[in-house]
């Protein structure tokens, strides 16, 4: 039995609003569990004479309503669940509705809550409705006056959007009221209220502005600011030399809370974020973590134009407002850590979370059609295809059109609720081109699978190239139209050189080629020997390539391509043919890795992401059925061997870092090249632990030794957490003891207790599947706390694919029931884990059955939210 009768809402449905809200002022008295909210709405009809004034509301406890001063009856009204609805309002009037809310019992994260003693607020997508009653959708955009009141004991910042007009004190209270002078829809409201400590800078804009830049976080915290403070002004910088946009406040705040179900939000000029993608020092957080901040902030605050200025019509449109931000971050990150690097880490990303999305029951185009919760389709498909498609049209167009063309989008639409329409007539606008093409990408659901056959005719000296693209059915998708797909390739000869051919009458190394029907042919000339051809370069389009060639030829790319994106590729798609093959062998392979290692002109980030072999996930995507315990095996034992085949030469490697690190004992700095070093040794420490299959006791000796000794030596985050991954890899007698051991250096850090929980739910021992449940009973685990959660259950169940699917079905039993667990307080958070489960069909037995068997045990349990019941219906469906 489900509770909730779900109503899916359409896109074709879409109305726009009958009302504009030109002024909203509200009023909160905070407390922790009798929040009295007032709302003071200047209305004007824009819709049907007739229309009723509809207000959405969800959990608030109505006082009481006036219009144009005069307190309505309740006859004059009716409340629904969901629904304000007065009948009869002239066309233009002051609404007052007055609601009390409960912040504290607040375990959704949405709305306003408390965090760490504080009040937050977290409004995208429909959170605003948890408020007050209000028009909730983000085509009504209002200027908003806010005040604040709350006890001065324990609430000295009170914090909301723009800037602060007023404040005072009022016995044992105070206040503050806020102004912003932009029009902006409810979703990006933001209020914070209790005791923090704040970091202060400045930045001068291009032209002149001195804007005050505050990042508050918990008391004690401050110095751990420094660092999102200087990716913020490293932001703000390259957006106006980018893109030319400016920031437009006289004030830009981030908050760091501890409580948040998503990354961050980028409310106007009041983000607030989750303390893990803010707080940074060497003794606390990793390289890693560095690049998330750096790129989160970079997010967040790119999002003041491309989201905040210009905002989505309606929900169905939000990969206007986050492909484009993604793709803009992902622009800052090249630039901050080099293209090569980013783009391949991009495409990582892309390939572990959006390829299985779109080729699984989950798949739904960049614009979905229709939804029953929007908070489900924060997707990846969202966020990371719809960044592939704004860099497909760059790279179609070129980098000087592509920035008039945005010049053209935000400088006609600002101020506006935009549509994807609107994006792409930007770019019909600087060409005079036709753009609707590329519509396709965006309302059609799957990855195109991409085929290149080379033939080479030595007498004309022709390479000829056949093309041809298809997409395969989605769940509610049967027919798929072709794509245009940008294929950027070029030619190198045998040994790695560069080749020239002639294409309209040019002679060039590399080119670019749009596929626009499902067949085409392209003919290079002036070929002057059988090339070995490196097709999509950079990975030009969001597709599953299958290229037809020799290994000689990926082992020559491997070697040598031009572009570095294709030499890791080929390197990949070697391994992964190697280790699913059940006769590969790693030593062709490991004299390519030590020729690449070896190579003076690449950076030590890239060698440090060429030594990672295909992940288990990435295998499954390629083997069907998928039979995680196989590939687990295969891969294992391809790392053992390559492991052994290159052991002295890493070795070596690793010592000669080793030593260099020991004698400069330089003070740590995140910068992209000193993580680069950082990322290889401890990626060389990570191959040679690989080795410990069947290793005979000298060298298990050793690694258990370098492990150690790595471990205990370390000087930073980064550097400590490999060693305690190394030591986990190993699995040995030193693995609790070296647990216990940073448990008692961190246990009063709950970020770095996360990463403490999360090494273990990652390990790939089958023991884990009873370490993670003893987890879950820990005194320091919570399951209300989206990132202690996180750490143990998604951990687990993303990122250990051998245990997660161990045969016993238990890994399932495990996670399904915290999904039920979770789903009782916290809906979003929970169904976002149900994705583990949306792949079951491709799975050997007896994991699929047993896969399905979890999903009917979730969808069959009563009082289900809408959250978990529309995405385990679809994943079983
Ligand atoms: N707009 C944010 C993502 C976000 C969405 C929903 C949230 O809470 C339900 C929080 C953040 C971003 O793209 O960063
Ligand atoms: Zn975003």
């Amino acid at each position: 039995m489900r509770t909730e009768i779900a109503r899916p809402i359409r896109l074709t449905d879409y109305k726009a609003p009958d009302f504009r809200v030109s002024d909203t002022k509200l009023v909160f008295d905070l407390h922790p569990t009798e929040t009295k909210v007032t709302a003071t709405l200047t209305l004007e009809r824009i819709g049907a004479a007739e229309a009723p004034l509809v207000l959405l509301g969800e959990r608030l406890k109505l006082l009481g309503v006036s219009l144009d001063g005069r307190a309505l009856e309740t006859s004059d009204y009716e409340v629904t669940p969901e629904t304000l609805t007065i009948g009869d309002v002239p066309d233009r009037f002051t609404l007052d509705i007055a609601v009390q809310i409960n912040p504290q019992d607040n375990k959704t994260l949405e709305g306003l809550y408390m965090s760490s003693g504080r009040y937050c607020t977290q409004c995208e997508a429909e959170g605003f409705r948890k408020i007050v009653y209000f028009p909730d959708r983000p085509d009504v955009l209002s200027k908003f006056t806010v005040t604040v009141r709350a006890p001065k004991a324990g609430f000295p910042y009170l914090l909301s959007n723009g800037n602060l007009i007023d404040a005072g004190e009022d016995g044992d209270a105070h206040y503050a009221i806020w102004e912003d002078p932009f029009f902006k829809p409810s979703y990006l409201f933001a209020l914070v209220a209790g005791e923090l400590d704040v970091l202060e800078d400045a930045f001068t804009t291009a032209s002149g502005r001195k804007v005050d830049l505050k990042i508050y976080v918990d008391t004690g915290m401050r110095e751990r600011a420094a660092y999102a403070m200087d990716a913020l002004k490293r932001s703000m910088r390259w957006d106006e030399e980018v893109y030319g946009l400016e920031y437009d406040l006289d004030l830009f705040m981030i908050v760091a809370v501890r409580d948040f179900n998503f990354g961050a939000m980028e409310n106007k000029g009041l983000n607030i974020f989750n303390a893990s993608l803010l707080l940074a020092d060497p003794d606390t957080v990793t390289d890693l973590d560095y690049e998330r901040i750096e790129s989160v902030i970079a997010h967040e605050y790119f999002h003041n134009w491309s989201g905040n200025r210009v905002t989505c019509r309606d929900w169905f449109q939000l990969c206007l407002k986050e492909g484009l931000t993604v793709f803009r971050d992902q622009g800052f990150s090249a630039d901050m850590r080099g293209d090569a690097v980013q783009r391949i880490k991009d495409v990582k990303a892309l390939r572990a979370r959006q390829f299985p999305e779109d080729a699984g029951p989950l798949a739904h185009p960049v614009r979905p059609s229709s939804y029953l919760k929007i908070d489900n389709f924060y997707t990846a498909t969202i966020y990371e295809k719809g960044a592939e498609i704004v860099g497909m049209l760059k790279t179609y167009v070129g980098p000087e059109v592509y920035r008039k063309a945005l010049d053209h989008y935000f400088q006609t639409n600002d101020g506006t609720a935009a549509t994807l329409e609107d994006f792409l007539k930007s770019f019909e606008a600087v060409t005079g081109e036709d753009f609707a093409p590329w519509l396709k990408w965006y309302v059609q659901a799957g990855t195109p699978h991409l085929s290149i056959t080379p033939s080479y005719d030595a007498e004309t000296q022709r390479l000829t190239l056949a093309l041809a693209q298809v997409t395969h059915p989605t769940p509610a998708q049967a027919n798929k139209h072709p794509v245009p797909i940008p294929v950027r390739l070029g030619l190198l000869s045998e040994d790695g050189a560069p080749l020239t051919f002639t294409i309209d009458g040019e002679t060039v190394s590399d080119t670019l080629f749009v596929l626009r029907e499902a067949e085409a042919e392209l003919v290079l000339e002036d070929v002057a020997v059988a090339p070995v051809v490196s097709a999509l370069r950079r990975f030009s389009a969001p597709v599953k390539l299958t290229l037809t060639e020799l290994d000689a030829h990926k082992f020559a790319r491997f070697r040598g391509d031009a572009d570095p994106f294709n030499r890791w590729e080929a390197a990949q798609s070697l391994a992964k043919d190697l280790i699913l093959s059940a006769t590969g062998t790693a030593a062709a392979y490991a004299e390519a890795l030590r020729a690449t290692l070896a190579d003076d002109t690449l950076d030590d980030a890239f060698k440090a992401l060429i030594i990672g072999l295909p992940t288990e996930p990435d295998l499954a995507q390629i083997l069907t059925p998928v039979d995680p315990a196989y590939i687990h095996a295969r891969r294992s034992a391809f790392k053992a061997e390559l492991s052994n085949a290159l052991f002295d030469d890493i070795e070596a490697l690793y010592e000669r870092f080793e030593d260099e690190r020991l004698e400069a004992q330089a003070p740590f700095s995140p910068d992209a090249k000193s993580a680069g070093r950082r990322a290889l040794r401890n990626a060389l420490l990570d191959l040679m632990m690989a080795s410990h299959i069947d290793a005979d006791d000298a060298r298990r000796e050793k690694l258990n030794w370098r492990a150690q000794y790595h471990y205990q030596l370390s000087h930073n985050m980064t550097d400590l957490m490999a060693g305690l991954n190394a030591v986990a890899q190993l699995h040995g007698e030193d693995y609790d003891g070296t647990l216990e051991h940073f448990y008692d250096m961190f246990k009063t850090e709950p970020l770095v207790l996360d990463k403490w929980f999360a090494a273990q739910a990652m390990c790939a021992n089958p023991e884990t599947l009873n370490r993670v449940r003893r987890l879950t009973q820990h005194p320091d685990f919570d399951a209300r706390v989206p990132n202690r959660w996180r750490a143990v259950v998604q951990a687990f169940a993303a990122n250990n694919p051998s245990v997660f699917h161990d045969v016993s079905g238990q890994g399932y039993d495990f996670i399904a029931d915290q999904i039920l667990l979770v789903d009782k307080f916290n809906p979003m958070t929970a169904a976002r884990l149900v994705e583990v489960f949306g792949g079951f069909k491709r799975y050997a037995e007896p994991h699929a059955s047993l896969m399905k068997a979890a999903l009917e045990r979730i969808l069959a349990t009563p009082d289900l939210s809408k959250n978990v019941s529309e995405l385990a219906g679809k994943a079983l469906a």
